[in-house]
């Protein structure tokens, strides 16, 4: 019996650890025409950890699909839009 529960756990184990893939939205201002919305989607479609990207004009705001093992964090992400030229006024995640 207890060698079952050990077992359990250790199959359990790495599902419960495993990375899920995330939705991020982030709210940047500057975004104002076609040509912002085409660099942004450029500069984040090079990277390897980045699944998907919309830029939504309208409501100001990037939309990102990370790939589970993606590290690309808040600071990391920030740095990205700024170095672009515009600023990050929020930051949302969701699991997907
Ligand atoms: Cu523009």
């Amino acid at each position: 019996m207890r060698i079952l529960v050990v077992a359990a756990l250790l199959v359990a184990a790495p599902l419960a650890a495993a990375p899920t893939p995330e939705a991020v939205t982030v709210k940047v201002n500057g975004l104002v025409c076609d040509f912002c919305a085409r660099s942004i989607e450029a500069m984040m479609k090079k990277r390897g950890d980045v699944a998907g990207v919309h830029v939504d004009l309208d409501k100001g705001e990037v939309h990102l699909r990370l790939k589970a093992d993606a590290k690309l964090d808040d600071p990391t992400l920030t740095k990205l839009i700024v170095d672009s030229g515009y600023s990050v006024t929020g930051i949302e995640r969701k699991p997907l």
